[in-house]
């Protein structure tokens, strides 16, 4: 594979997966898009008639047997991840899974071991936070020991709407645990507890669905993760990191000037920043990175970036937070033994 493009198959071709493939097709270097696959056949179709070259596959299984197609973005609904996810595994290719790992613990956790017993790492989760810019120099500047040790993080997630059926557990699920891979990869450190808030629901929210909600982490070592997350703020995309540390504090995401104020319809403004409307603008520059970086790492034959490991515990962590949601109360999150799932020798 070193010496020619790597030519990549997507499963899914919904909002992320259609744009992975524009970025595929057009502007990662040494990888070209050869195949997409997604339920909907028309969807399909349409995505690979925009590319030359592009085959419209209607069997997920079909496209990650393909002989022409070294490796594959799993873009899919987390639902159907672990025999998508094990087939990759079992045809040896290289794949870029989008989060959730999976819907529980125990299929995210039969992944890290499948993986295990395959001898080497072939899969890199779409955590993408780590590929920006900005979050990545924070990590390094936490990592620097400049600001000394870190205490408490604040994660704000705001996106300006989602449809009615995006429930309650979705937060959780889909919006949360991004935030919960944050947490991780701030501290280094796994969660130990979380606890789901349910304040009183916006206005703009269907009858039923907490929204929004505040998520606290313990992390192993003691420190604090507050998480807003408000998925139809009405006004855009806000995603940002406050670190406090011992001798200081860092944020990631911070668009503004002094005074900071947004309200719906009013994503521009006097305050000295732009709200972008959605995750695809606010992360562009990091999901044009994390491709490149996995195409790569593929053409290597190395992973670079979140593992399944990083899947399983923030599926477990979400898994927990859901018991959490339905009572407020704090629950405990437990892994299955890290030297022995990651031990790859
Ligand atoms: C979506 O799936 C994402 O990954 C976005 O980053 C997140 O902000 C959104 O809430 C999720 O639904």
């Amino acid at each position: 594979m070193k010496d020619h493009e790597l030519r990549v198959g997507i499963i899914g071709v919904g909002v992320m997966g259609a744009d992975h493939a524009h970025r595929i097709a057009r502007l990662v270097a040494n990888a070209r898009l050869v195949a997409v696959s997604d339920p909907d056949t028309t969807r399909a179709q349409a995505v690979a008639g925009q590319y030359d070259g592009v085959r419209a596959i209607s069997d997920a299984l079909d496209l990650v047997a393909d002989d022409d197609v070294d490796a594959v973005v799993i873009a899919s609904p987390g639902s159907v991840h672990e025999e998508q996810v094990l087939a990759c595994l079992e045809a040896g290719k290289y794949t870029l899974c989008e989060k959730p790992l999976t819907m529980d613990s125990a299929s995210s956790l039969r992944l890290v071991r499948a993986e295990r017993d395959r001898g080497r790492p072939l899969v890199q989760l779409g955590f993408i936070r780590r590929f920006d810019p900005e979050y990545a120099q924070l990590k390094e500047l936490l990592s620097s020991g400049r600001l000394g040790r870190t205490l408490l993080v604040h994660n704000t997630h705001r996106n300006k709407d989602v449809p009615d059926s995006f429930r309650s557990e979705m937060i959780v699920r889909d919006s949360l645990v991004h935030e919960v891979d944050v947490a991780r990869f701030v501290f280094d450190e796994e969660i130990e507890e979380i606890t789901v808030l349910s304040p009183a629901p916006s206005g703009h929210s269907p009858e039923g669905v907490v929204d929004p909600q505040v998520a606290i982490f313990r992390m192993a070592g003691g420190g604090i993760v507050t998480n807003e997350v408000f998925v139809r703020s009405q006004v855009g995309y806000e995603v940002r990191c406050e670190v406090v540390c011992e001798r200081g504090t860092v944020i990631a995401g911070r668009p503004w000037g002094d005074l900071y104020s947004t309200t719906s319809g009013d994503t521009g403004g006097s305050w000295g920043g732009t709200v972008p409307t959605d995750f695809r603008a606010r992360f562009a520059r990091a999901y044009d990175l994390e491709i490149q970086a996995w195409a790569d790492a593929s053409r290597r034959g190395e992973v670079v970036g979140p593992t399944t490991w990083d899947g399983y515990a923030a599926t477990a962590v979400c898994e927990a937070g859901l018991k959490s949601l339905a009572t407020g109360a704090p629950v405990p999150v437990g892994l299955a033994d890290v030297a022995e799932d990651t031990n790859y020798a």
